[in-house]
This record gives C-alpha cells, structure tokens and sequence, in this order.
C-alpha cells in the first residue's frame, strides 16, 4: 500500500465552513444527510474531492440540484464532484449498517441488538465510514447536528457541542439538536444514541461559567462512576489553576461503552470512555487501574485544549497533542498522587514498552516521515516518548518559563490546526530562547546512549565528568546528528552526602543539584572544589529518555540506593544493581552485585523510615522484557528463570521469617481505603507475599488463600488469586472457580480473570489460553476480552508466548487473520508482538520467521495488519 510522505503536506484546497448533519438512526440501518459549506482556496484549482469510506449513497444535490451520475464519481474511497464553486453547498444522504460494523470504527453497536446503544468512533479517519468529507484534521469547521430516532429504543440522543432543542416527532420517534459553537476537524465529531443512565453534577469555572458535567453508563455500571467525576472535576480545577485552561461549553457528556478500540476518545464536548478506563469500584477495581481512570479521565479532559482548541495540522503532528497530553496528565497525576512513585511508574512503561519498540523493526521518530495507515502510530514513541520530550523542554524552560510558553502557545495557535514548530517557536519566543535544536529528538528514531565517564584529580580537587552520545540503528533517511541531552545531576561523597556543584568558571552560589545539557557528540564538565573522590548521580528524575552507560561499580550503586535523595534515581540505582545482579547470576561470576543487591536491599527491608510502596518498587528487579533488551540472542525462558532465581535469592536473603512477620503486619491493617498509605500497604503486601512464595510454596499458599477469601477489595483478591496462580498452588483451582461465579456478570472483572490466567509461566500457559479460547466468555469481537487473553499471553508473557516449538507464534498468526477480518486495528495492535523476533536465539528465531512469512502470505489482510507485518520483517 501507498505511503503518505510527511513533506507532501498540502494544504485543502476545499474547507468546510459550516456543516448540518441530520441521522435517522436504527441499529441496522441508520441514515445521515450532510449540508456541507464549501470554501474553496483560491490559490488551488483542484476539482472538489471528498472522502468516503465504502458509503452507500442514497442522494446528492449540489446548490440545491440533484446532480445527475455523470457529475460525479465514486470509487469506495473518495468521491469526486464536478461544478462546485466557492460557497457552494453540497447535500449528500447515505445509508450506513452499524450493527454490522465490527471495525468499531465510524458508527457502531455497543452490546447487544436489542439493548445495546450507538455511539461514533471518528480518530483518526472514522469520520469518511459516516459520511463524505474532507476528513482530515486541518479542516476545521462548525458543526450543528440533529438526531432523530424511536424514543423507546433510543431514549438517549447525545452530540458533541451544546444543546439546542429536543422533541417529539410522530410515530413514538423524537429529535434532539446540538450546535458546537467552536469550529472543529472531523475526528472530533461524535455521536450516542440508546439506552444509559447519567449522573450528573454542577460546575462552575474559573471564569464564572457554569457546566453541566453528565456521565452516561448502562444501567448496570452507572454506580461505578463516582470515582470519575471526582476525577474530572480534579482535572478541571487543575487545568484551571496549572495552566490557566478554562472549559468553553455548557455540557461535558462522558460516556462509558464495553466495545472500544483504544481507551478513550475526547470528542469535543463529549468524551467517549472504553469501560475499563472509566468504570471503578472497591469490589471490582484495583489500585492501579484507580489510577489509571484518574489519569485517562484527566488525559481526555486536557485534550480540550491541547488537542481540540489547539489541534494537529497533519497526523505527522500527532504527537504534538498526545505527547504535550500525557505530560499534562503525568504532572496531575503527580501532584494528585506520589510524585517520584509516578515518576517511576512512567519509566518503567516507557523501558517496556517504548525502548523495544525504539529498538526494533517498528522503530520511528516521535515525527514520523511516512505511513500507511495512521492508525498504527498510536505507538508508545507518538505518546511516552513525545511526553519525555515535552518534559525536556519544560526542564530547559523551567515552572515559570514552560507556563509563559504554554500560555503563548495556547494564544496564538487557539483555532488552528498546528504544528511541532509551531509549538517550539511558541515555547522559545516566550521565552527569548531557541529551542529548534529540540526538533532533532522528534525526527529521529532509536533510543539514545549516554555514556559517562567521572575522572577525579586529587591533586587539583576537580572532578571531570565527560559525557558523548550515538544512537545506534535508524533508517538511512534518517538525520543521526548530535541531540540536546539535559543531564541533572549531584555528586555523593561515600558518606552519601552531596556536594556542593562549582562548575568551573561559575562563581553564583553552588547548588548541589544542577543541569548540565550535552550539545555535542562529546563534551567535558569540571567541577571544582571537589574535596573527595564523589560518586555521580546522573539523568536525575530522568531528566532525558536515554540510555544511561555508566561504570559504577556494585558499592557505588549500593551507595545512591541507600542514600539518593532523588527517589526517581535511588530507585534507578537499585535497577541497575538488580540487572548487574542478574548478569552475574547468567554469567556464573564472583556476584558482587548479586550480594550488594541482596545486602542493601536487606537493610531497606529492616529500615522504618521508607515508604511502603518505593519498598515494594525497590524489592522489584527490571522485568523480563527490559532484561531482554540487554541481550542479543534472546531466550525468554532462560531469562524467566534468571530472574525468578534472582528474586529467589533476595527472598533468601531477607528470610522467610522475617518476610512472614512483614506479611502478617501489613495484614493486620487491610482496608479498602484509596489514600496513599492504604495503597502503599497492598503494594508492599503483595511484593512481600510475591517473594514468600519462592521459599514456601505450601505457606504462601495458605496465607494467599486465606487474603483472596477475606479480601475486602480487588487489589487484594486479584493478588492473592495471581499468587496462587503463578506459583502453581494447589488451591488455585478452587480461587479461580470462586472468582468466575462472583463476577460473571462484571465484564471488567473478568477480564482480569482471564489475563492472571493467561500469565501463567512457561510452556503450559498456550493449552491454558486454548482452553480459555473455548470458555463461553471469550470472543474476539470485544477488544478488551483480546486483550485480557491473547493481548496478555503474546505481550505480558514472554515465557509463555515465545515456546521452542514456535507454537506461540502460529496461535497468534492463527487468531490474527481471524480477527483481522472483524477489527484490522486490534488485530495491528496485537500483531506488534512479533516486534523484536529478530533479536531472539535461533531456534526461535526461525519459528517466528516462518509464522510471520506465512501470516504475510495470506490475501485479504488489512491495510492495518499489512503494514505491521511489512514492517516486523524488514
Ligand atoms: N486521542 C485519543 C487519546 O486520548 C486516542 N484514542 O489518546
Ligand atoms: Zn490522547
């Protein structure tokens, strides 16, 4: 298939002004009469070209004419119109099958026919399967939009912008109208339409504006939303108060659907919400999935501004609204929450899940120059990695200067469809500073090396700290030019107290923490009055998404672990030592690391003064992917027990009296309480339990057993069932019936069931996911329940999913091509787990490859799937 090129960016040669959109809806068939205004450039003279994604078209009418066949043209693609002018008004009505659309893309049923609702998905090019459009998001236009339908079957008619009138109609059937008053591309449009509740809540901004928040579920879920609207209202303060952004309508319509392709959508005026990342409760949501709604609900709430006030000129620019969003949502979830926990959090999921996609065949710059199917760059680089660029550039600004760039930006750019440089010119100019050296981070691919190299001069007292950068593969076309790296760091003496920081020539007063920025391939900084040989702590916080190549020794990793006041860096410390541990326990050596690892962790174990959940994080080594990445023949299995034996030996270590003892104090104070303290707790719980069961099957089990029966909450339950599960216990059967029957009728809940099953280590776990395939549950039509099996089996299993005998490889091969004939984008999504087949041993390596060639041999596969599988074997 055809590449769409970053450098043939054209602008429209035809806008839309304004656009009435009228649906007749039903669930099998649904009619949309479209009233577009047409502008055309006069500097282009292009004949009028639409999209139009296989529409059956029922009429069109050109100023008020029916146009004869001759007058226009269709293909399945794009319909091409003769005779239209400047200001011409073009009237097109087409009938659209939402029943039958399992792509889940334009409009689509939710649940079931008969009680199931519509409801829209437009990002990226949704809006072509509803109706003809220049659909692509420099169009910016006024949409105005009326829904007509049975009352009783849909007694629910929702669209994006205000309302503006509802009534009866004849024959049982009624209208409602909504007018958006901010002009808008088509990704933005949304529609709903059935039976939900609401809950509802009052407002007021800032500015003195009062809005109707209305949160819309099944009858079922409606009481799981209390959660989220304490969250957007959160969100919105914080908008408010952190960025000066105030809501602009008087409605926000959430609304929840069990059938959604991505998390969640940020329709202008309303938001629609895969049900997993918007429903919660004690008895069916984890601590980490509550985080999870308050970050998703804040993320599509942000995108107000950042993404639709402000939208993206071209989908190159994608990352210029998800990037600057997942930033904005990571600072809120900071201050809401710990901010170095969610510091943590953030890395660890851009190690697994970015930096192998960074490293393999998927590889592309957070700007991509070209694709074929847009839908394939919703990619952790387009969101985490364009988050840690944001993050830079707010670092090189500071709070005050990122505020004043922010506000420019959001002033010059409101009602625009931008770009990156717009962006960076908006940033800098605030700021009289020249950012464009940042533009080479977004146009090149591959996670940079940082290596760093301390010299200490006893005689002089300076310390010389040399650091240089490459970044290793990339595609010819790409530049490979030097990158801005910021670097904070502190020196430590071996008491592990930090130095005061005079670079040379500086003579302000010495911070003992600071930015230096690599600009160079390689450059050197001295710093003077350095009484004693220090020990670095670099890439505080993470202060750039490299990858950090320094020659500690063990005792100096020790040291930052023990005394690093940066919690981000004292918790990198304690990964790299696990990952020198881990090398030593593969490589058979002295173990040094392995016994500094054992020994630091041992007196945190002891310590009193550490929070309960770093603890847990600390008493957590690197997972079995990111351990991966630092090997070139890979075999998951190996690493599995690797990383099991390691964990093993800081169990040892610590003692399984002693961990009994933490076991039984934390459970003395089980609550279902939200607040940090009560999450720490489970956290730490859990981890402590995890490493029990590696020295006492049998009385792991029994404590495991015991917290699933009391468990007042799913973070307990859903721990103690994966303990008993991943350890093999005997009373895991049992645990795993219970769980079936007390939620068969929560749909998130089972979800979990099914994923903790489909972890199971090692070979066994492929007949668990075929039999769990045959389990009257599953179904490859609804995304979540693919994720929750087949999603959690090829990416949250690498022991499992990557069996000697390829058989892992063939299954997925197997259910693609099934699931692709229903939803091209989920089945992409999954086919991304053959990323990095290249790196495996041998053995493997050719199973993946014969799976793969075979999948690419089939006819009929999705421009969507073609593209990944195209790409994983270059
Ligand atoms: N634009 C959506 C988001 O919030 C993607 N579905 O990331
Ligand atoms: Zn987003």
């Amino acid at each position: 298939p055809a590449s769409i090129c970053l450098r043939d960016y054209r602008a429209p040669a035809w806008r839309v002004d304004t656009v009435e959109l009228d649906f007749d809806l039903g669930i099998d068939a649904s009619e949309v009469l479209a009233r577009l205004h047409l502008r055309r450039d006069p500097a282009q003279d292009a004949p009028l070209r639409l999209d139009g994604e296989n529409l059956q078209l029922l009429s069109i009418a050109l100023d008020g004419t029916p146009l004869p066949a001759t007058a226009y043209r269709y293909d399945g693609n794009a319909l091409e119109v003769d005779g239209a002018r400047d200001g011409s008004v073009l009237e097109t009505r087409v009938r659209l099958r939402p029943a039958a659309n399992t792509a889940l893309e334009g409009l689509y049923l939710s649940g079931p026919r008969e009680t199931g609702f519509l409801l829209t998905q437009c990002e990226a090019e949704g809006f072509r399967h509803i109706t003809f459009f220049p659909d692509r998001p420099d169009v910016l236009s006024r949409y105005t939009v009326t829904l007509r339908a049975d009352r009783t079957r849909f007694p629910v008619l929702l669209a994006g912008g205000n309302p503006d009138g509802a009534g009866a109609l004849d024959g049982g059937r009624h209208w409602a109208r909504f007018v958006d008053p901010h002009p808008k591309p088509s990704y933005l449009f949304a529609v709903v339409a059935g039976h939900l509740q609401v809950m509802e809540r009052d407002y007021v901004t800032a500015d003195d504006h009062a809005v109707q928040l209305k949160i819309w579920a099944e009858a079922d879920a409606i009481d799981r939303c209390h959660y989220a609207m304490a969250a957007l209202e959160r969100a919105m303060r914080w908008d408010e108060q952190a960025y000066g952004r105030n809501y602009d309508l008087d409605v926000f319509h959430v609304v929840a659907t069990h059938d959604f392709n991505m998390g969640a959508m940020e329709n202008k005026g309303l938001n629609i919400f895969n049900a997993k990342c918007l429903l919660a409760a004690p008895d069916s949501t984890t601590d980490e999935e509550y985080r999870h709604v308050e970050a998703v609900v804040a993320h599509e709430y942000f995108h107000n501004w950042s993404g639709n006030r402000v939208t993206c000129r071209d989908w190159f620019q994608l990352s210029l609204k998800e990037g600057l969003t997942v930033f904005r949502e990571q600072s809120f979830s900071a201050d809401m929450n710990s901010a170095p926990l969610k510091r943590i959090e953030d890395v660890a999921l851009l190690r697994r899940a970015q930096f192998p996609e960074d490293a393999g065949p998927l590889a592309h710059p957070v700007r991509p120059a070209q694709y074929s199917e847009i839908n394939n760059f919703y990619t952790a680089t387009v969101y985490e990695k364009g988050a840690e660029l944001v993050r830079m550039l707010a670092g090189a600004l500071g709070r005050d200067g990122f505020r004043r760039g922010m506000d420019r930006y959001f002033e010059r750019n409101d009602g625009r469809a931008a770009t990156l440089e717009d962006f960076l010119a908006a940033l800098g100019g605030a700021n009289g500073t020249d950012l464009t050296p940042y533009l080479a981070w977004y146009a090149q691919a591959g996670t940079p090396r940082l290596k760093a190299h301390g010299h200490y001069d006893a005689v002089r007292h300076t310390y010389t700290l040399t650091l240089a950068q490459y970044t290793p593969g990339g595609h010819g076309a790409e530049p490979r030019v030097p990158l801005p790296i910021p670097v904070k760091l502190a020196l430590f003496t071996p008491q592990g107290d930090m130095l005061p920081l005079h670079l040379d020539g500086q003579t302000a007063k010495p911070d003992t923490e600071r930015v230096v920025v690599l600009e160079r391939a390689e450059q050197s900084f001295v710093f003077a009055d350095v009484t004693t040989a220090p020990v670095p702590s670099l890439l505080r916080g993470f202060s750039a998404p490299v990858i950090l190549e320094c020659d500690y020794t063990p005792g100096e990793l020790a040291l930052l672990l023990a005394h690093d006041v940066d919690g981000f860096n004292r918790w990198e410390a304690g990964q790299q030592l696990a990952a020198r541990a881990y090398e030593d326990l593969r490589d058979d050596t002295a173990g040094a690391a392995l016994h500094a690892w054992c020994d630091a962790l041992a007196r945190l174990f002891d310590a009193a003064a550490i929070d309960d959940a770093l603890l847990a994080d600390l008493l957590t080594p690197p997972g079995e992917v990111e351990l991966a990445e630092r090997e070139s023949a890979i075999d998951p299995q190996r690493i599995h027990h690797l990383r099991q034996a390691l964990q093993q030996r800081l169990a040892a270590r610590l003692g399984a009296a002693a961990l009994r003892q933490r076991y039984a104090a934390l459970a003395a104070h089980t609550t279902i309480e939200l607040d940090a303290a009560s999450q720490a707790q489970r956290r730490l719980k859990r981890r402590v339990l995890e490493l029990l069961a590696l020295l006492d099957r049998a009385g792991s089990g029994e404590l495991a057993t015991a917290q699933y029966r009391e468990a007042p909450g799913m973070t307990d339950r859903l721990a103690a069932l994966s303990v008993l599960v991943r350890s093999d216990a005997p009373q895991a059967a049992a645990a795993l019936r219970d769980y079936r029957e007390r939620h068969a009728g929560n749909a998130l809940a089972l979800d979990k069931w099914f994923a903790v099953q489909a972890q199971l280590p090692g070979e066994r776990a492929l007949d668990r996911v075929r039999r769990l395939e045959r389990d009257a549950a599953f179904t490859l039509k609804n995304p979540n329940r693919v994720q929750s099996l087949l999603g959690a089996f090829v990416r949250n299993n690498p022991s499992g999913f990557h069996r000697v005998d390829g058989a892992g490889y063939r299954l997925l091969a197997e259910r693609l091509v099934a699931l692709d004939a229903l939803n091209p984008q989920v089945a992409a999504r999954l086919a991304t787990a053959f990323n990095g087949w290249q790196r495996l041993e041998p053995l493997r390596r050719e199973a993946a490859h014969a799976a793969i060639v075979e999948l690419a041999g089939h006819h009929g596969l999705s421009r969507n799937l073609a593209e990944i599988i195209g790409s994983v074997l270059n």
